[in-house]
């Protein structure tokens, strides 16, 4: 759904910078409209006032030197509050699994879900599903399903029972009063690199597409209006190429890019120049379409730098109507060594991050 279909939404969200929970309950208030239209309204007022959300993967799940501690979130521990995007992933669900790919049950996901949604905040969901054809990881891409959906009458069932326990889960998702919870749903991510099976030396343009209205059709077929749809390739693409596999304006609501920093501060010029060379055209692509866009992915793995954060970042976004920048995880240091994206306390970004949650650009919630 665009904005353009809702000028009512549209002018009761944009009516309150800085008072964005408000404007979305006024918007819920208001007749016919879906949990997900309240959210791309909100989006778009926070972008529409200069603001953005920021957003961490697994928040409050686990941080650098700790996991599964109530209320804990290393965000707030540096910060004072929790980010006001949180961003989970349902790799596993597609198995039935109670636990993800990175370890966080389902139901605590949940759980953690409608609170952020309480305080507040936004949710994010990606999806790091095994290999159909193989039982490998996503990242096997040893066969390539999406060759094979249309010949593969089993594989095919099989793709479609895996989407199928992901829509369950985020049709699950319930406030305290049993309302659905809008969260964004960002499948079959960064397929412009090679690195998933859903990838593009996996799949023609069209096979890609197929599979985000193969994906729709699933959720749609449930009945399911609390997803807004964000699509969100890789770093250095064309106009051309950004948009050759784009579903279409009938299956995204959010345009995003990926795009991480590498080589500390040698690598800045680097970053900043993929940057520039992709966000203001997609900028443009989301204006002209009505849509919202995003920085769906970034960071500076084990921030090298300390002050990533208001130097190299911040600059490099102030301009744009991102409404939201979500950075990846912090994951235990005896887990996976120096994989962390936000200072926690003691760091030497510590006070950067500060500057950065104290800015006013950022949104973050209590
Ligand atoms: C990657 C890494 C992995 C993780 C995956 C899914 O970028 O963080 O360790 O399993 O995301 O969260």
């Amino acid at each position: 759904m665009t904005l353009k279909l809702f000028p009512l939404i549209a002018a009761i969200a944009l009516s309150s910078c800085g008072a964005h929970r408000q404007a979305s309950a006024e918007t819920d208030a208001v007749q016919d409209t879906t949990p997900a239209q309240s959210l791309i309204a909100l989006l778009d007022s926070v972008a529409g006032c200069g603001q953005f959300y920021f957003g961490h993967h697994d928040d409050t799940a686990y941080g650098h030197d700790w996991h599964y501690i109530d209320g804990k979130s290393d965000v707030k521990d540096v910060t004072g509050e929790y980010p006001g995007l949180m961003s989970w992933d349902l790799g596993m669900i597609e198995v039935d699994s109670s636990k993800n790919l990175d370890g966080v049950p389902f139901a605590f996901m949940a759980d953690q879900i409608a609170r952020q949604q309480a305080r507040g905040g936004i949710n994010a969901i990606s999806w790091h599903p095994l290999n159909p054809s193989t039982g490998g990881g996503s990242w096997d891409v040893s066969k390539a399903p999406l060759r094979e959906l249309t010949t593969n009458k089993a594989l095919s069932d099989t793709l479609d029972v895996w989407i199928g326990r992901a829509a369950d889960f985020i049709a699950s998702l319930k406030d305290a009063q049993g309302n659905p919870i809008p969260v964004i749903f960002r499948p079959w991510h960064e397929n412009s690199g090679s690195w998933f099976w859903w990838g593009a030396a996996h799949a023609t343009p069209e096979q890609y597409i197929d599979l985000w209205k193969r994906t729709r059709r699933i959720f749609d077929e449930k009945g399911i209006n609390n997803v807004v749809w964000a699509y969100s390739p890789d770093k250095d693409l064309t106009r051309e190429q950004y948009l050759a596999t784009y579903p279409g304006d009938d299956y995204v609501d959010i345009l995003g890019t990926d795009i991480y920093h590498f080589g500390g501060a040698e690598g800045v010029e680097e970053y900043t120049a993929r940057i520039k060379a992709q966000l203001p055209m997609v900028a443009e692509e989301a204006r002209k379409r009505g849509k919202v866009m995003a920085f769906t992915e970034t960071g500076s793995e084990g921030l090298p730098m300390s002050d990533w954060y208001m130097n190299v970042l911040m600059p490099a976004i102030k301009d744009l109507p991102v409404a939201y920048v979500c950075v990846w995880r912090n994951a235990r240091e005896q887990d996976k060594k120096g994989h962390f994206y936000v200072p926690y306390p003691g760091h030497p970004d510590e006070a950067d991050f500060k500057a950065f949650h104290d800015s006013g650009k950022a949104i973050f919630v209590k």
